[in-house]
């Protein structure tokens, strides 16, 4: 069996290919000027994104905001003092590059609006209703955010809300951004963030989720599904389709190259491309190494008769089943590790030792359970 060696993977251009392949949907942030709109969307992308003085002014009023490794564009619109002439100047502004945006391919339409309006001024204006309407009547999804809960109470909120059903009839998320936890602990249950970032997937098409879900900051659960309900699948047919072709399967080294990229795109997906460093290091070290000898003693020992319609030997016929097989194994538990790794770091805000969690023995363990469950489910 021919031995890989982690020299022959060119890691950059594998990952320069992993982001070419993911699609960014475009996302316009709309409301007055103090309505909490940068301090949404630093919460729930992360501080860099939309970091004052990055963004590139696209028209009068409207800024983008993008990084070559972020899923997602952000255009946010400048505000308006609310009592201001700026005011109508602003609806006629976002309208009118809304109607610029329709006109193009899907890649450049806002997919989707957040319109912030703010807790803090205890009323829906006028002016928001008038804009919601008008975007609501292009066919653009929106949702209202409704920001700073905390300086409602109970019947101040309700007031908003029923305003929000009344007039504009579109789905509306709380949220509030404090650093007091007091204030969050006491707002626990009326906090919507959860569903604000639910709804937001839903409303995109399955080509533009997977920037989406991969910008979101922390979301570890929804990354995984991603990861092992899309991802991994696109590895697996690959794999199965590089076992057609040598025949008997033998050349183990064919797949390693696949499981290692898929290995790039599921860190990359939890965000762990950022944390830990030199990434093509620390995958060469790791994931060819352990892959390529897992993989190898794999291919000749007790898990292949778990595989189902697998028996002890192994014919031409068996290949693809092998290969998919092994690579779904082996994502699952690339996907599993990551999955505590960044909770470790993004939850508990650990510093943690990589091998610690990534070696040979989690690898064979995880990859036995999935063997075990795909067998008998
Ligand atoms: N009390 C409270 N203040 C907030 C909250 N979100 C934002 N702020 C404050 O409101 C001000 C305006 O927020 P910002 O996000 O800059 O609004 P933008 O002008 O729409 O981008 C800032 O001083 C924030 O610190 C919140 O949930 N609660
Ligand atoms: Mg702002």
């Amino acid at each position: 069996m021919k031995e890989y060696r982690p020299d022959d993977f060119d890691f950059n251009k594998a990952l320069g290919e992993i982001k070419q392949g993911i699609a960014k949907p475009n996302i316009l942030i709309c409301g007055a000027t103090g309505a909490g709109k940068s301090s949404v969307v630093n919460y729930v992308f992360g501080e860099d994104l939309a970091k004052t003085g990055d963004g590139i002014p696209v028209t009068r009023g409207i800024t983008k905001y993008q990084r070559d490794d972020s899923g997602v564009v952000l255009y946010d619109t400048e505000g308006y003092e609310i009592g201001t002439e700026k005011v109508s100047h602003y609806k006629t502004q976002v309208e009118n590059w809304i109607n610029q945006a329709k006109s193009m391919d899907l890649k450049n339409q806002i997919h989707e609006v957040w319109y912030c309006i703010s807790g803090g001024n205890k009323r829906v204006t006028d002016m928001d209703i008038d804009v919601i309407k008008s975007l609501v009547s292009k066919k653009v999804p929106l949702a209202v955010v409704l920001t700073q809960i905390d300086n409602l109470d109970e019947e101040e909120l309700t007031a908003m809300e029923e305003a929000i059903v009344h007039y504009c009839d579109v789905p509306f998320f709380r949220t509030c951004v404090s650093q007091d936890l007091e204030v969050l602990s006491a707002l626990k249950d009326y906090l919507q963030w959860e569903a604000l970032i639910a709804w937001a997937i839903d409303q995109l098409d399955e080509s533009l989720r997977e920037g989406f879900i991969g910008a979101l900051q922390g979301n570890l659960t929804t990354k995984r599904g991603l990861i092992n309900h899309k991802i991994i699948p696109l590895y697996t047919s690959a794999a199965a389709g590089i076992a057609l072709t040598p025949i008997p399967f033998s050349d183990a080294a064919l797949l390693v190259p696949v499981q290692i990229k898929m290995a790039l795109h599921i860190m990359k997906t939890y965000g762990l491309d950022q944390t830990l460093g030199n990434l093509s290091s620390l995958v060469g070290s790791v994931v060819v190494s352990e892959s390529g000898r897992l993989l190898a003693q794999t291919l000749s020992a007790n898990l292949l008769k778990l595989i189902p319609g697998v028996g002890t030997a192994i014919g031409t016929g068996v290949n693809t089943a092998v290969a998919s097989s092994f690579t779904a194994a082996m994502g699952y538990a690339i996907s599993e590790i990551c999955f505590r790794c960044a909770k470790a770091v993004f939850e508990d805000g650990k510093e943690i030792v990589f091998s610690e969690y990534f070696n040979s023995e989690n690898i064979a363990s995880l990859m036995g359970e999935w063997f075990r469950v795909s067998k008998n489910g």
